[in-house]
């Protein structure tokens, strides 16, 4: 040993009628320089918690217990180098000299179980002396979290009472502190968008009101779940409803039909649909534009790359057809057909989901006559497509039979005015009711 340090050892002091009590927690290691009252190791007996403080400052040298050891009072617990000054004496053996005092739970009152506050001080309620040190409970009362943790819980501004303990017997350690603290960090980012802060509401248990089933969401559900409560709630929506006579166009469709059989390509509404929208389109350029992070400049495209809203198994993806004005409907369909099959049996790349700079979403196949798309971020526009219905028109002073397919445009209100979006709609209606217009 050094000239001028001593080594002393610091024992478990008196703490009441307990035989043993076990160690819970180491709270330094060794070369840490700890001050005098600093705390060195929680123990915990059946009804309590307890964090013996070092009597004196220095650095430890050597821990004498691991976590899970039983100790009791005399039980050495580590050893402190202390430095001294030339006046100082001889030390005296700390467990003789000084009676240190284990921290008392008394910064936050444990809780009866029925959620009654304990108002009695501790020591009363467990009949221990206050000079006894030691935060007994009486049956029916938790304790939650060791002095220390309270301590870093407070310095923290962690609230004890939101924290679910995972020590024994629901005891709050550290980790569960640090871990909270992350888990609202990250809460606090995800609820904060904009300007927009909200509140998500109470945990609640469901189970409480009748029988439930848990099931953990895919990874499709999660990503899309904040990709689309961003733009839910980054975007000032509306959406406009209009309708267009596709008759001719099914007819149409239907005499192709023949022909993609003998291709094996199945022909859909959905690549007439994704040809009318791109003239639409490059009628109305701020339909096909993204707006810049700063809000100050409106970037139109030039290239005409269709996300298509595909509904698999795990969830929506949106796998983008590119340069859709350079493709005749064959080809579309035939790519169309192949993507949603990839999508569907999980096939898809990253690069097959990048790029889009419209989206439409066609629930056509399912059912529905409206409904409001969300905004695929950071596009500024999408068209949401529903099922096609045989309706009785006035044409030309009579009634007909005709086939009407309802659609929904979303568009942003900050990038596109209504009378625009009004606009738009009429457009496409109009392609969609006569797709030879298409080449004009
Ligand atoms: N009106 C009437 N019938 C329609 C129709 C419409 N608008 N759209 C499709 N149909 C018909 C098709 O023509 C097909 O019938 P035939 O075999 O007789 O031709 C049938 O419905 C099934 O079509 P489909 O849905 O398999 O094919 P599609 O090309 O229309 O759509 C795809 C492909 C990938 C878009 C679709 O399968 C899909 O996944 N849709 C769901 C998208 C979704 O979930 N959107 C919601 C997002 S909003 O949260």
């Amino acid at each position: 040993m050094p000239d001028g340090v001593a080594e002393q050892e610091i024992v478990v002091p008196d703490i009441g009628d307990i035989n043993e009590v076990d160690v819970i927690d180491i709270l330094v290691h060794p070369g840490d320089s700890v001050e005098a009252e600093e705390s060195l190791i929680t123990l915990e007996s059946d009804k309590a918690t307890m964090d013996i403080p070092s009597p004196i400052p220095g650095t430890v040298k050597r821990i004498n217990v691991s976590v899970g050891d039983h100790v009791k009072e005399g039980s050495p617990i580590l050893t402190l180098e202390q430095r001294l000054s030339a006046e100082d004496q001889a030390p005296e053996p700390v467990a003789e000299s000084t009676e240190p005092e284990p921290n008392l739970v008394t910064e936050e009152q444990p809780k009866v179980e029925s959620g009654t506050p304990v108002t009695e001080p501790l020591s009363k309620q467990s009949g221990i002396s206050p000079g006894r040190a030691i935060a007994f409970d009486k049956p029916g009362i938790k304790p939650h979290a060791s002095p220390s943790v309270r301590r870093f819980a407070r310095q923290l501004g962690a609230d004890l009472s939101k924290i679910k303990g995972s020590g024994r017997k629901g005891r709050i350690l550290q980790q569960d502190v640090q871990d909270f603290v992350k888990y609202s960090l990250k809460k606090a980012d995800s609820s904060f968008i904009g300007n927009l802060a909200f509140d998500e509401g109470p945990e609640i248990d469901y189970s409480k009101f009748g029988e439930i089933d848990t099931y953990e969401l895919s990874k499709i559900k999660k990503l899309s779940a904040a990709h689309l409560h961003r733009s839910w709630v980054s975007i000032p929506h509306v959406t406009q409803h209009d309708e267009a006579d596709i008759t001719d166009l099914e007819s149409f469709r239907q005499s192709l039909k023949q022909e993609s059989k003998t291709q094996n390509n199945r022909v859909t509404m959905l690549p007439f649909l994704m040809k009318a929208t791109v003239a639409a389109l490059k009628t109305f350029p701020t339909f096909n534009a993204s707006l810049a992070s700063s809000g100050e400049h409106l970037i139109l495209k030039k290239y005409f790359h269709i996300g298509i809203a595909v509904d698999t198994e795990d969830g929506l993806i949106v796998p983008v057809i590119r340069n859709v004005d350079k493709k005749g409907i064959m080809e579309l369909a035939e790519e169309l057909n192949g993507v949603s099959e990839r999508a569907r049996n999980k096939k898809i790349s990253p690069n097959d989901l990048q790029g889009g700079s419209f989206t439409i979403s066609s629930l056509g196949g399912i059912s529905g006559t409206a409904f409001t798309p969300i905004i695929n971020a950071p596009e500024v526009a999408i068209l949401g497509v529903s099922r096609a219905k045989k309706t009785p028109v006035y044409c030309q002073g009579d009634l007909a039979a005709r086939l009407i397919l309802p659609f929904s445009l979303s568009y942003d209100h900050r990038v596109i005015d209504g009378a625009e979006a009004a606009r738009f709609c009429a457009y496409l209606k109009a392609l969609l009711s006569d797709l030879r217009r298409v080449l004009l």
